[in-house]
Formats: C-alpha cells, sequence, structure tokens
C-alpha cells in the first residue's frame, strides 16, 4: 500500500481525487495528518498554492503529499476569476454568490467561452513535481443540475452533451473533468 496525503480541505475534491486514485493507494487527508488550520495559500497563481499546499503538508509530515489547486477561466473576464474562484463574490466563499456574480458579469455576453483547471502539486523527498489537466467548455445562461459543488451548475463541457456538470452523474462528470485528466498525468509520470 502507498501512503500518501490528499493536501486539500474541500470535501468535494477529496471526493472526486479519491475516486481516480490508483489501486493500492490509501490516501489520507491533511486532518488525519493532524492539521487543524487552513492550509497556507497566499500565491497569485494556481501553480503556486498547490506547491504551496503540498510542500506544508511534506514538511510537516515527510508524507508524499498531493495537493489540488483549481480555477475557473472565462475568456471575455481575462481568466477570472482564475485562481481567485473560492473567494470571486467576496471572502465568506460562497458558492451560491460566487456562481450569481459570474452570471451577472456574463449578462449580455455573445462569448461565454471558459475553461477549468487543476494544478496537481506532488510533494516528495524528491522534491515537487506539478501536473496540469484543462476542460474546455461554455458558461451556461442559467444554473442547472444538482450534482457536484462550486461553478458546476454553470458550466457546459464542450465533450459532452450540452448538459453542465452539475446535470451529470459524479462518475460521468469525473470521465472528463480537469481534475482527472490532471490526476491521469499524475500517475503516467509515477
Ligand atoms: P483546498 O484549497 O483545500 O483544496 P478550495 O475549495 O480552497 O480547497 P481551491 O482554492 O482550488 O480549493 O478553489 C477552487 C474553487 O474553484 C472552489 O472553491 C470551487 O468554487 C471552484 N472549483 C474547483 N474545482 C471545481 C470543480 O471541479 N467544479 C466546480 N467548481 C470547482
Amino acid at each position: 500500500m502507498n501512503k500518501i496525503i490528499l493536501a486539500t480541505q474541500n470535501a468535494h475534491k477529496l471526493e472526486e481525487l479519491r475516486s481516480v486514485l490508483p489501486e493500492g493507494w490509501e490516501a489520507q487527508t491533511a486532518f488525519d495528518a493532524g492539521i487543524r488550520g487552513e492550509l497556507p495559500e497566499t500565491g497569485s497563481t494556481l501553480e503556486e498554492n498547490a506547491t504551496q499546499k503540498a510542500k506544508f503538508l511534506w514538511d510537516y509530515c515527510e508524507i508524499s503529499s498531493l495537493a489540488d489547486d483549481s480555477g475557473l477561466e472565462v475568456s471575455v473576464l481575462d481568466g477570472a476569476p482564475g485562481v481567485y474562484s473560492a473567494m470571486y463574490a467576496g471572502p465568506e466563499r460562497s458558492d451560491q454568490a460566487n456562481r450569481s456574480l459570474l452570471l451577472a458579469n456574463l449578462v449580455g455576453a455573445t462569448d461565454r467561452a471558459a475553461r477549468f483547471r487543476t494544478v496537481l502539486a506532488w510533494a516528495t523527498a524528491e522534491g515537487i513535481q506539478l501536473y496540469e489537466g484543462v476542460v474546455y467548455g461554455q458558461i451556461a445562461l442559467d444554473e442547472r443540475g444538482e450534482y457536484g459543488f462550486g461553478y458546476d451548475r454553470i458550466f457546459i463541457p464542450n465533450d459532452g452533451d450540452g448538459r453542465t456538470f452539475a446535470e451529470m452523474l459524479p462518475e460521468e462528470k469525473v470521465a472528463m473533468s480537469h481534475r482527472s485528466r490532471a490526476v491521469r498525468a499524475w500517475i503516467t509520470g509515477l
């Protein structure tokens, strides 16, 4: 059994990451490793934040650690909310407020192209490796669906059938998501 720590405190991300981990890998959370506060996340890029979180856990317990930092990048907003996706509408980090603000900022926009991007940082005794996963899509006109979290109710992947991520079963989202693509890149690099 390979023991690793998933350096994320977002329960939805943990569930999605766990569902695509290879056989024989046992994943603990930062909480399991004894971390009670927030993991450091003060960078201005997904790469910096993922690196900070993974390195913090490696330095704390010297167990290989995998951190996920993700964001939604909207073309007409020059890549916003991007690295600030979790607190787009303010420090309360409300998924509902974030989605409402994004839809309000896109009223009348004909170009609704966006992409979800995940950066995984893998911290081991050898240092830090970064892996990326991207999924291209469109921002819906309204919220649709009940599954998922964050911006899933307003993101329609181009590779799908017109449903938002939140209208897909969890396994359907995972089959094409930014996060699972990044995990596949990590597995290939092991
Ligand atoms: P950790 O730092 O503990 O991993 P977090 O929620 O702070 O958790 P991020 O800094 O990566 O995670 O924030 C990314 C935000 O982007 C997250 O709060 C969601 O609103 C959104 N997001 C990320 N992945 C998503 C996905 O697969 N579907 C929908 N929204 C997503």
